[in-house]
């Protein structure tokens, strides 16, 4: 094949030439029709010709378009320079303090001028920023400059404890808005998270702007992140919605240095190109910011492109070692290897060839491929920016293998780096890691505030406030479920219900974002389709298959339901941005995604830990729940353990309930918690599709607050001749066989039940912990109870069952006075009938009354006979393998 640049015969030279003629005779714009029209016709049977997917390892833009640059270049460096030295500094002094703390400087030096760029040109005050997470020394470092760090919080960095003590703002070790919810936006120290995320709420600036609830201004999101962090599978998976949704406010920075925290991203390879064949496939405008102003000179007398075809025969591995030499060992090994090569670095020193730039150095660059990110149309942008790891920080950090890790620098590094970056400052300070800010009237801070200003104002920043929702009466969406009068139906269907009364409240129901991952027609929600209609940019450019039935599939530009379609990562990104909508855009939103509880934290936990950090408000619903409830789906689809997972996440308020009724208290205290008194919590509940005759909610005065304290009594079975008594407690659908197993104790054993609704361990088990520390360290003050101890007063035996695993129920296990013995589901789901598996995993009523007696006999108070009888009376079969053995 012939070689860039170079025709191999006559032949090839007259097509090549014939091309270049038409480009100076006629302008680029008609050779590229003319070159797609002759794509479309070798790309037809007979040629099959495929196109490449790589362009040459060079700038997008070229040099003679890009725009000239707007700023102070010299003062810019020279701010880019403070930053870079106070981030080091920050990280450096911590680690010498305290070895322990850890940190970085590798990353944010390789980024810093992505960063600079970006701050003093475009990163407007409302845009959304995703921070590369290591690099957030440097950011610290520029709110130092802004005056909106002390130099006591930048020494407070990864000290967050120490700080609250010493009166300072401990910075956080990467963004994060629980730990500096001022600061903070967004949290990306777990990789991947923040690429998803940052699709996601670009998108959901569209839907806020399509159903006419806020005007999008131009707002754009933006998002730092590493090459390496490319390969997380959440990185990659919603570039092609992206572009199938056109969003063109969407830009990423992929820093590209190569490198990742062991070695090379792609050693034997380019991620560049390979970066550049992925995004470019999934509909993305790729920029390649490779070179910097130095090379123009180089590539303009390169006649034949021999430094086309030397890059492309390097791989990463080789281009990291480059960077690791110096300009000696570049002009022996790069320019050495071939006489062309060598002929273009004839006219450079080694100090100059040391010095070559890479794009992602380059201001001008930078600004040149920002400037044309901001200016694409109806695409997402993504600018791959060449850098070098640990760039500046000289022979013992630069490209080195160990960068990533580097935190101790020696007195001669810092005044190396010190001089590499011309730092005005002596070398004692260098060598004590002084922090340093110019005085308030020196041209490099004006300079740096006039820019924040002309930007709309500083960053990071997070909104603290939204205007507070009015939450609807209960009664006008949940009254058939408070007075249920033992209808039968699932609680998957009560919420269904409430949800759709809910959409239609003229206050709160356009804020209502009904979330589903292609299980809406699962969980009974197609009403909705036709009711509030399913989002699209697009509309609805068919006409559905079922036009003809009053529930046709419905998709509309202002549609209200986020239909995500078979990615649960991108449902919960979706209902991430819905939900920290008060704080990203100012308006309070109510997003409920409802899915297989099975495929919600075991799936996607870590997105929403991410959602938790955010400090999320909203409700996920985890429907088809229960490890016998969903009865013949099988093992992957059956939940057990949802609710563990839920119960330690500290901002999650989860919950099993078994009526509608309580479902019904849930949703309205969850709603006015979250709503009206803008607490940052969200809420888990578990719905099940178990369809049942539904009780009103019981009459007295503090059932309500006992159901959202987790746990209220529901009833009392009092057996004639009484030989003892007990306490049952049942969650979910396991309720029902406690109630069953109190009726069978009460009349068949001579055993009294109180029956209790255990809506909540989890609640129960946070409210005693509180209080059982508050007593810990108050001695001298009357003891408060928990709630649990005072709703199970006094030595009655208490038995819990629930369709979770028994970790479930034992949460509470240790702050019981009371002889406790759970029942769960642990072990491997399967399928059967729900009878049968309640059966199998042993908590349906009969095992429950087994598990009362023996606690009993265990007392005394009952003989072994009483056991045996009951065992033989069920036809169990003792020698069978344990549920969770088989
Ligand atoms: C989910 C997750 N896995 C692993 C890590 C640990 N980790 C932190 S940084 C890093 C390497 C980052 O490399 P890259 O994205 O190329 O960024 P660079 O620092 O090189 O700019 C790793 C593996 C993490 N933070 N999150």
């Amino acid at each position: 094949m012939a070689e860039p640049g170079k025709p191999t015969d006559d032949e090839a030279a007259e097509w090549r030439d014939a091309l270049l003629s038409l480009v100076a005779a006629d302008g680029p714009e008609r050779a590229r029709e003319i070159m797609d029209m002759l794509a479309a016709l070798a790309m037809g049977p007979g040629i099959s010709w495929t196109p490449l997917r790589n362009t040459p390892y060079v700038n997008t833009i070229p040099a003679d378009k890009q725009p000239s640059f707007p700023g102070d270049l010299a003062l810019e460096e020279r701010l880019a320079a403070i930053m870079r030295w106070n981030a080091l500094a920050m990280v450096v002094r911590a680690n010498q303090a305290y070895g322990e703390l850890g940190g970085h400087i590798a990353s944010y030096a390789s980024a810093a001028d992505l960063f600079e760029v970006g701050f003093n040109h475009f990163f407007r005050a409302r845009d959304l920023i995703f921070y590369q997470p290591h690099s957030a020394p440097g950011v610290y470092a520029r709110a130092f400059l802004e005056g909106r760090l002390s130099e006591r919080d930048l020494a407070h960095y990864r000290q967050e404890v120490t700080a609250m003590q010493a009166g300072a703002q401990g910075l956080s070790s990467y963004p994060h808005p629980w730990l500096m919810p001022k600061f903070w936006q967004f949290p990306t120290g777990s990789m991947g998270i923040g690429p998803i995320s940052s699709i996601y709420q670009a998108r959901f600036i569209r839907y806020l702007e399509h159903r006419g609830l806020q005007s999008s201004a131009a707002r754009r999101v933006w998002g730092v992140f590493g090459d390496g962090e490319m390969d997380e599978p959440e990185s990659m998976s919603a570039l092609t919605l992206a572009a199938r949704e056109r969003l063109d406010n969407l830009i990423w920075v992929v820093n590209c240095n190569l490198q990742r925290l062991d070695g090379p991203v792609r050693g034997n390879g380019r991620i560049i190109d390979e970066l550049e064949a992925l995004f470019g496939g999934a509909g993305w405008r790729v920029i390649k910011l490779v070179w910097g102003s130095d090379w123009d000179g180089l590539f303009a007398r390169d006649k034949t492109r021999a430094l086309e075809r030397a890059f492309a025969n390097t791989v990463d591995g080789q281009l990291q070692t480059f960077a690791a030499n110096d300009g000696r060992y570049n002009r022996d090994h790069f320019f050495g290897q071939d006489p062309e090569l060598a002929a273009l670095a004839q006219g450079l020193t080694d100090a100059q060839i040391d010095s070559l730039k890479r794009g992602g150095h380059d201001h001008v660059k930078i600004y040149a491929a920002y400037h044309a990110a901001m200016e694409t149309d109806g695409q997402p942008t993504v600018i791959l920016a060449q850098t070098k790891k640990g760039y500046g920080m000289g022979p013992i950090a630069q490209a080195r293998m160990t960068t990533h890790q580097q935190k101790k620098l020696e007195r001669a590094d810092l005044i190396a780096f010190r001089n590499r970056f011309e730092l005005p400052m002596s070398d004692d300070d260098a060598a004590a890691l002084v922090f340093y800010k110019p005085s308030e009237d020196s041209p490099e801070l004006g300079y740096l505030h006039k820019r924040r200003a002309a930007l709309g104002g500083y960053l990071p920043a997070r909104g603290l406030s939204a205007e507070k929702l009015s939450v609807p009466a209960r009664a006008t969406y949940a009254a058939f479920a408070v007075q249920a009068d033992d209808k039968e139906m699932s609680t998957t269907l009560a919420f269904v219900r409430m949800l759709t009364a809910l959409l239609r409240d003229k206050g709160l129901g356009p804020r209502v974002v009904p979330i589903v991952a292609d299980e809406a027609r699962t969980f009974g929600m197609a009403n909705l389709f036709r009711q509030v209609g399913i989002y699209s940019s697009l509309g609805q450019r068919y006409e559905p298959e079922d036009i003809g039935s009053v529930l046709h599939y419905r998709e509309a530009r202002d549609g209200q339901i986020l239909e995500e379609g078979i990615s649960e990562a991108g449902a919960i990104s979706s209902w991430a941005a819905a939900a920290t909508s008060y704080s990203a855009h100012g308006l309070a939103m109510l997003p409920f995604y409802i899915f297989y509880s099975m495929f919600g934290f075991q799936r996607v936990g870590d997105l929403i830990w991410a959602a938790a950090d955010q400090r999320a408000r909203g409700f996920l619903l985890g429907a088809t729940s229960g490890r016998t409830t969903l009865g013949g789906e099988g093992l992957q689809h059956q939940d057990g353990s949802s609710l563990l997972h839920a119960a330690l996440v500290p901002s999650c308020r989860a919950y099993d309930p078994c009526f509608a009724s309580e479902l019904a208290v849930i949703l309205d205290h969850g709603m006015r918690q979250m709503l009206e008194q803008h607490q940052d919590v969200f809420y888990y509940i578990t719905l099940m599709n178990e369809s049942y005759a539904q009780p009103s909610l019981r009459a007295g005065s503090s059932v309500e607050a006992d159901i959202i304290a987790g746990l209220y009594h529901f009833q009392s079975k009092y057996a004639e001749n009484e030989r003892a008594k007990v306490r049952l407690l049942g969650s979910g659908a396991i309720l029902r066989e406690v109630i069953a197993a109190g009726e069978l104790l009460a009349s068949e054993f001579a055993v009294s039940a109180e029956i209790w609704s255990a809506t909540s361990f989890s609640e129960l088990a946070r409210d005693a912990r509180e209080v059982e520390r508050e007593n810990r360290l108050h001695p001298a003050r009357p003891a408060r109870e928990s709630h649990l101890a005072r709703s199970l007063p006094g030595n009655v035996p208490v038995i819990a069952a629930s369709d979770y695993a028994r970790a479930w129920p034992q949460l509470i296990a240790g702050y019981l006075r009371a002889p406790y013995r759970v029942l769960g589901t642990d072990g491997f789901g399967r399928s059967d009938t729900r009878a049968a598996l309640r059966g199998f995993f042993e908590v349906d009523h009969r095992h429950i009354v087994l598990a009362a007696l023996t606690e009993l006999k265990d007392r005394g108070q009952l003989d072994a006979d009483s056991c045996s009888q009951a065992i033989a009376r069920f036809g169990f079969a003792p020698e069978a393998l344990a549920p969770w053995l088989a």
